[in-house]
């Protein structure tokens, strides 16, 4: 008996324990990458290097990330090649490096919705100097950095939805210091979930006649996984239109209301060539959606 009463005491405090754990684990992680080249994944995250700049020797306060949007610098950098206008690296890199010879520090703001970084830095001065990279929450990466060759890489990546929003580099040395070398990751948006769709419900082919003055009718059927009721008529779009009216009816019979809409044919973003057109719509809480179905544009186009 009392060893059950135990174990059952200590199972109540497993589970308050389980309880009392935050959901996620919001958290960045810094990594010193070294003098090695940059890798291929930082954490769970595909990296997708810088490409090449193709601006000449000028002072620069931002560089256009591969994935949209820039990365700002807090001062102005030269924009400098390695091997050409400036001297050394590191791994055989003679790619783009941006260099400040007056400022021992700089901020580096993010794009929108970055979730992992990384960059190399290295010191002007022929030298070992420390150089320090700090994201917004504090996470930092120090490491001994020899000007002669020895860039050396930081990265940070995020986890369960953490965001790098600003990288500050200081640099121990006289004379400043060049970063460069720069590979990001950044948020996937999620492409709406489909529902059901149906083009001039009870009949197909969904043939459209484009020199139609009438309007088509198009459904948004309800189903196990969604209510149609929940969308806000005012937020859709079918081929560009948007709706001349909208009723909620069961248009399939299967006993759930559906809802209705009309569209003005004259009004349809379509032609001779479409196959198949999209309705867009928001739910009344604010989530997008999306269904598809086959169109038949009539009289058939003739052959030439
Ligand atoms: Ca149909
Ligand atoms: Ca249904
Ligand atoms: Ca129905």
């Amino acid at each position: 008996m009392r060893v059950d009463s135990t174990m059952k005491t200590l199972m109540t405090t497993i589970v308050a324990v389980l309880i009392l754990s935050p959901a996620s684990h919001a958290v960045i992680t810094g990594i010193a990458m070294g003098t090695v080249a940059p890798p291929a994944t930082l954490g769970p995250h595909s990296m997708t290097p810088f490409p090449d700049d193709a601006r000449p020797v000028v002072d620069v306060t931002t560089v256009a990330s591969p994935s949209g949007g820039d990365v700002a610098f807090s001062i102005a950098m030269s924009h400098r090649k390695v091997g050409v206008t400036w001297l050394s690296w590191s791994h055989g890199y003679t790619g783009d490096v941006y260099f400040s010879k007056r400022e021992r520090s700089v901020t580096l703001t993010m794009p929108a919705g970055t979730i992992a970084f990384y960059l190399y830095a290295e010191p002007t001065m022929l030298d070992f100097y420390d150089i320090t990279a700090t994201v917004q929450d504090g996470t930092s990466v120090i490491q001994s950095v020899d000007g002669l060759g020895g860039a050396c890489g930081y990265g940070f990546y995020g986890t369960d939805g953490s965001e790098i929003t600003t990288i500050q580099l200081d640099c121990a040395g006289p004379d400043g210091f060049a970063i460069g070398e720069f590979g990001i990751a950044t948020v996937i948006p999620e492409p709406p979930p489909t529902v059901e769709i149906d083009i001039k419900p009870g009949s197909y082919p969904n043939s459209i006649n484009l020199g139609s003055k009438g309007v088509v009718p198009v459904a948004v059927l309800t189903t196990d996984d969604f209510d149609a009721s929940t969308i806000d008529p005012g937020t859709v779009q079918f081929a560009g239109a948007s709706p001349v009216r909208s009723t909620l009816e069961d248009v399939d019979g299967d006993g759930d209301r559906d809802m209705l809409f009309h569209f003005g044919t004259q009004e349809l973003d379509l032609d001779q060539d479409s196959t198949e057109a999209t309705l867009t719509a928001k739910t009344k809480a604010g989530h997008s959606v999306q269904g598809t179905d086959s169109v038949r544009i009539v009289p058939r186009k003739p052959k030439s």
